[in-house]
């Protein structure tokens, strides 16, 4: 590796390397310093806002050191280097996730207390990092925080969107969305204004014969815009590993602003140019698992696809090896079909650029890349049409024909005497227009393909790729159960909970190797551990409590029973179900005795979650929640026995409060249609236990924790498609409490009626294409259970801390490893 520092002006750097703060001292004068001179702000107006910045700049100081070190290593150590690629990062805070991972998290708030602050309004004071929708983007901010703590060489490739998720307001029972801009003041990330690539878009292809008959394609025209770098340092826990996430911002081409319509005088529109470019990563798309085909999508994902792999071949390059070598020092995992670009990119660059021909270009591709697929929901399937891809990615689409062209003649010599075979398998739709489904080029051109829970695995190798598991063999598919980081997900959200384990465990090892927890199940009937682990949950509710009471007004008892149901609001995730189950409950209640009703179980029933905006029946289900809270919370006749509850703006930093508060969360989703699912399995680490159907990842929580310690219920995958048709040939009957609770809403009891008459229709008259009528009666019975399970707390918390200690798989410590071993081929790299 050559230095650009030639030895004897080496000594200076030798003495004045920067020194990272050890002690609570120092870190005062890094903070102090940091808010009299970066940010120009005085003990005279230094807010909880300054203070936060100057402890945030205090401590990105030390994560550079690390990050420097680490970068310099892993070039120098020159293994192979994993790449993932995902479109959401969706990394919450970063502040305390820091502290805690450098181990500094004590001597900072000792530090704070002195200058007056508390570390808890200090850590408050940060905008979450919201550059995703969901469970996807979460998984890979959990999969960089492993990666890094596990020492594995890994780098993440995203876009840096302007606006993350928007932020959710309730207004009059109605989401509203406001744009998040969240980069005002962002100290975690450094522009690398010497990283640029230029992207192509438009334009046309020429082809021609080289002096040897060799045929060159050129992509030619079209408008350049500018990919530019910005690198966010990611801390390993308690190693000095730190890697990087790069995410790509978009401008337009120093020759792209046009000096002709500047001089001309035509400055307005020479800025519209720019403001054009920007325009490709100023905003996140807020759809999670619906996909609309939009061309500035379609933009977003070559423009980062392409820089990227740019960035890769740019960082192999300077090692000088044969190009056969690419895939021994290179594996790249798409997340989801959203990268699926990267693969006749890699082509083009090979073919185009680098003059490999076809085989040699497919053979390396094609050992290179990983596809990870989130979903089976039809509506969720990336297709694009063609038309839109000639006019933007001329090249691209041939390659993809070629793609196509070299499979189906593969696939006509094995299956000869298949021929819906090939239609069924094709690349390309011959629908009106042609569609190229984008999962059958990522199935392609990939050496494995993974699903995310067993369940899901096994689902996607009978459904949607069945034909392609007869094609290639079963042995290129593979699954790996999604796992969560327990530094965020336990440590940090709940830090009362991680220092009782610790101190029965002997020390935080178990942050490491989540297996340990198993040890915690000798202290099941230690009367002291049980005493301190039901206070830490009483205290997390109080502590939500407060927050429902700040956001909503309405106050809550701590003692009820908190049933929580926080995630995307979706159709098939059945918030309706829940909410429905709730008016039932409540019709209950109005019926009762007021003997009867001293024996209800006081519950609170929480719900959270963003509806994409253009998603009307999920808004209508956020409009139904509201309006049934606003009756409910204010009839005197059930007071503190029921309480419904939408909580705003569910966000990262909101679920760190939300999670660890739990009773009962709720996991409903019909069966076969949440892919994974991974909050289920923050909530079980929390101290809660699930009512769930047997779904995702549920099952193998079931399997791990045991039957005795969950709340199943409804219809299985197996027995969907029959109930449907059931549905649709008027085989049914509705469920005569489901047509009770649509009777009151029907009436008005929660508002005009109008305006839920497309979600009743919906299960009524159109098929109940999520079986909610189906699982009603099996879910209500089951909420019945719960209220009595909860009613006997020594049984409830045996139960709860025994799946506690059986949640060990789930760490996204062990999923990593899996990924590295079955998919990657990677090692880590031991840290300098
Ligand atoms: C998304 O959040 C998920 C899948 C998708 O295809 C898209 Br688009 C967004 C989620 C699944 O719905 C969850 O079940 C899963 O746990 C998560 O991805 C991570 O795998």
């Amino acid at each position: 590796v050559e230095a650009s520092i030639p030895e004897p002006q080496r000594e200076a750097w030798k003495k004045f390397a920067p020194k990272p703060f050890q002690t609570a001292e120092e870190f005062e004068r890094e903070a102090i310093r940091h808010i009299e001179t970066t940010l120009a702000r005085s003990l005279y107006n230094c807010d909880e806002f300054a203070t936060y910045a100057g402890t945030a700049l205090a401590f990105r100081d030390r994560l550079i050191i690390d990050w420097n070190t680490t970068q310099q290593n892993h070039t120098f150590k020159d293994q192979k280097r994993v790449y993932y690629l995902s479109l959401e990062f969706l990394m919450g805070r970063t502040l305390d996730n820091a502290m805690l991972n450098v181990g500094l998290k004590n001597i900072a708030k000792e530090g704070l207390e002195s200058l007056g602050f508390r570390m808890e309004d200090i850590v408050a004071q940060e905008h979450d990092a919201a550059l995703g929708n969901g469970g996807l983007g979460r998984l890979a901010a959990c999969f960089l925080d492993s990666l890094a703590s596990l020492n594995y060489p890994a780098w993440g490739y995203g876009l840096r969107y302007r606006y993350g998720i928007f932020k959710q307001e309730i207004v009059d029972g109605y989401q509203v969305e406001v744009p998040d801009y969240w980069l005002d003041f962002n100290p975690w990330e450094f522009a690398r204004h010497d990283i640029k690539v230029d992207v192509q878009f438009y334009g046309s292809v020429r082809k021609y014969q080289d002096d040897d008959g060799k045929s060159i394609s050129v992509w030619e025209g079209g408008e350049i815009v500018q990919a530019l770098a910005f690198d966010v340092p990611i801390p390993g826990y308690q190693t000095a590993t730190t890697n990087n996430l790069r995410l790509w911002g978009s401008k337009a081409a120093s020759g792209e602003f046009d000096f002709q319509k500047f001089n001309s005088g035509d400055y307005e529109s020479s800025v519209a140019d720019q403001q054009r470019a920007e325009t490709i990563s100023a905003v996140l798309y807020p759809n999670d698992n619906l996909e609309r085909g939009k061309e500035l999508r379609l933009k977003q994902q070559y423009f980062w696809c392409a820089a990227s792999l740019y960035d890769i071949v740019r960082r192999f390059k300077k090692t000088h090896r044969s190009w056969t070598e690419f895939p021994n020092q290179v594996a790249i995992q798409l997340n989801d079909t959203h990268p699926t670009l990267a693969i006749p990119e890699l082509i083009r660059i090979l073919i185009d650029l680098e003059g490999l021909d076809w085989d040699q270009a497919w053979d390396i591709t094609s050992k290179t890349f990983g596809y990870t697929n989130h979903t089976v929901l039809p509506e969720a399937l990336e297709k694009w049409s063609v038309p839109l891809m000639q006019h933007l990615l001329p090249r691209h689409l041939q390659i993809i024909y070629d793609i196509n062209l070299q499979f189906l003649q593969y696939v006509e010599r094995t299956f000869p005497k298949d021929r819906d075979m090939l239609s069924r398998v094709s690349v390309i739709e011959e629908s009106n227009p042609k569609m190229v489904r984008m999962a059958y080029i990522a199935v392609i051109g990939s050496h494995k393909v993974n699903g995310v829970a067993e369940l899901h695995s096994d689902l996607i190798k009978t459904t949607i790729f069945k034909d392609f598991v007869a094609i290639f063999g079963p042995d290129k598919f593979t699954n790996v159960t999604n796992g969560i980081t327990p530094r965020r997900w336990l440590h940090q959200a709940n830090p009362r909970l991680s220092e009782l384990i610790a101190s029965k465990l002997g020390g935080y090892d178990f942050l490491k190797d989540l297996t340990m927890l198993h040890k915690l199940e000798a202290y099941v009937d230690d009367a002291a551990f049980r005493k301190e682990f039901q206070e830490i949950k009483y205290a997390n509710k109080v502590r939500l409590a407060k927050l429902i009471k700040d956001s909503t007004g309405v106050s809550v008892n701590p003692a009820s029973l908190f049933d929580i149901q926080v995630k995307r609001i979706h159709e098939y995730k059945r918030q309706q179900l829940n909410i429905f189950g709730c008016i039932h409950r409540y019709l209950q209640i109005k019926a009762m005795t007021p003997a009867a009703r001293k024996k209800v179980m006081p519950r609170v029933h929480i719900f959270g979650g963003k509806a994409a905006p253009g998603y009307w029946m999920a808004k209508t289900v956020i409009h139904l929640i509201n309006q049934v809270g606003k009756v409910i919370n204010s009839d005197p006749d059930v007071g503190d026995l029921m309480k419904v509850i939408f909580l705003e703006d569910y966000n990262v930093s909101k679920a760190e409060l939300i999670v660890p508060a739990s009773d009962i969360s709720e996991h409903i989703s019909t069966a076969g249609t949440e892919a994974s699912g991974t909050s289920n399995m923050k909530f079980v680490l929390n101290g809660g236990l699930i009512i769930g159907t047997c779904d995702g990842a549920n099952i193998e929580i079931t399997r791990e924790i045991g039957e005795a310690n969950i709340f199943l219920f409804g219809n299985l995958a197996e027995d969907v498609e029959d109930l449907r048709h059931a549905h649709l040939y008027g085989r049914y009957q509705l469920d005569p409490a489901l047509a009770t609770v649509f009777d009151a809403i029907k009436h008005g009891t929660f508002g005009d009626a109008s305006s839920f008459s497309a979600l009743v229709n919906g299960i009524v008259d159109h098929g109940d294409y999520y079986l909610v009528s189906d699982d009603f009666a099996s879910y209500c019975k089951t909420q019945e259970l719960i209220d009595e399970g909860y009613r006997n707390q020594e049984e409830w918390v045996t139960r709860a801390i025994t799946s506690v200690a059986r949640m060990g798989f789930f760490s996204s410590d062990r999923c990593i490893d899996e990924y590295a071993e079955m998919i990657w081929n990677v090692e880590p790299v031991v840290p300098e």
